[in-house]
């Protein structure tokens, strides 16, 4: 049954003669899969009680990213008791503005804070070029201890905020609600702008070749705030620094293995042809954008990730397991789907619904 189901989703047009076993992996290179891969964005954190607990012992957010044994645990609770394909690094983006020298807080149930924003050419040089293996030596290692401890389990998949969404923390100072004050930088000194998107740019690149070499098998570069931009500035502040940063990822692991570059543009909808065409292997989706009308649009160049609402796990677990399979359906029988919600799991949603939409992808039965 599933060699038949294998067939029946077509063979491979990007894979370059790699092959690999990992369903996730060869959904990402729209390899034949016997069953689609699933996983879900934010699978390690709140939600779960065993979570909760790690990140008690470890006495915060911030020294549960940094301590390797710690991050590595819960890297593996959705693995162990969530049975998803794939495994994410713990961290969070914004462990990269803080490698650059600023000064980073999380503080209890308000989300990330930097005290001293950057607003000006000044701050800009202020930043430092960290090295990945010095300043970001605990992600490095966290890395190679996930991969041995999953022991070829699932893959693991390594990541990094773009730019952009970098920036918009960068320069507001945490959470924004309307982003007026990176606004105003894009607009009224464009110039620093764009000096501290290349700046972090090359942060990006040495940090995901550096998560490359240290075992990621993939990596994903979250776009979350991509979707505030007008399409002119989006192709010019986000865009363009993502498409360099997707060029410049080694497609190569140190064993030989193709590394799918996964590029999540949340409110990406109507920029879908500009997004495949920065030359990644996965589009993120969320669910505003329809599947069907996704892949008429950009044609076979890519797999799609996603898109199932985060809100729909509120619903009853049957309800759960009806609009995931009515998800796949959407997505249609070729390869090249692996399913995922179309942003983060919400920090209240019950263990049990989670494990109805794994399930029901997991059982999918028909195309
Ligand atoms: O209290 C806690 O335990 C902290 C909550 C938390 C968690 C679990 C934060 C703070 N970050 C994380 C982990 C995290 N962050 C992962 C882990 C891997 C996984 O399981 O998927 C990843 C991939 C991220 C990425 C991240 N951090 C993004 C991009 C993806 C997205 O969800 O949009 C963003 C925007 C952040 C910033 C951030 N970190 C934490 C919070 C609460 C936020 C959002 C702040 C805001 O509202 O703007």
């Amino acid at each position: 049954m599933p060699d038949e189901r294998g067939r029946a989703r077509g063979c491979a047009n990007n894979s370059e003669n790699m092959t690999t076993e990992h369903l996730f992996l060869r959904a990402c290179l729209r390899q034949a899969v016997p069953r689609r891969p699933v996983w879900m964005m934010r699978q390690a954190g709140r939600y779960l009680p065993e979570y909760r607990a790690t990140r008690a012992r470890a006495g915060g957010f911030l020294n549960l990213c940094k301590t390797p044994e710690l991050a590595c645990e819960v890297t593996l609770q959705p693995i162990d008791l969530m049975g998803v394909d794939a495994a994410i690094l713990f961290s969070d983006i914004l462990v990269i503005p803080e490698a650059m020298g600023m000064e980073l807080q999380f503080l209890e149930g308000e989300g990330p804070h930097f005290p001293n924003p950057i607003r000006n050419a000044a701050d800009v040089a202020k930043l430092t070029d960290p090295d990945p293996e010095v300043e970001l030596r605990y992600v490095m290692d966290a890395l190679r201890l996930i991969r041995k401890e999953l022991n070829g389990r699932v893959p693991l998949i390594g990541f990094t905020g773009s730019p952009w969404t970098l920036a918009t923390y960068m320069v507001e100072g945490g959470g924004s609600k309307n982003f007026s004050t990176i606004k105003k930088m894009i607009y009224a000194d464009p110039v620093s702008a764009h000096k501290l998107l290349e700046r972090v740019t090359e942060s990006v690149i040495a940090y995901l070749t550096a998560q490359v070499a240290a075992g990621a098998q993939a990596v994903q570069i979250f776009d979350t705030w991509g979707g505030i931009l007008s399409t002119l500035d989006f192709r010019a502040f986000s865009l363009n620094y993502i498409k360099r940063i997707v060029q410049a990822v080694p497609k190569v692991g140190p064993d030989g293995q193709r590394v799918p570059v996964i590029v999540f543009v949340k409110g990406g909808g109507q920029w879908l042809e500009d997004i495949a065409d920065t030359g990644c292997d996965v589009m993120g989706l969320d669910w505003t954008t329809d599947p069907t009308e996704a892949r008429r649009r950009v044609g076979d160049r890519v797999a799609f990730q996603g898109n199932m609402d985060p809100c729909v796990l509120y619903a009853p677990p049957e309800v759960i397991a009806q609009r995931t399979r009515a998800m796949l359906t959407a997505f249609g029988d070729d390869p090249g789907h692996i399913a995922n919600l179309g942003h983060g799991i919400l920090p209240d949603i019950p263990v049990e619904h989670a494990k109805a939409f794994i399930q029901a992808a997991q059982a999918e039965i028909g195309g």
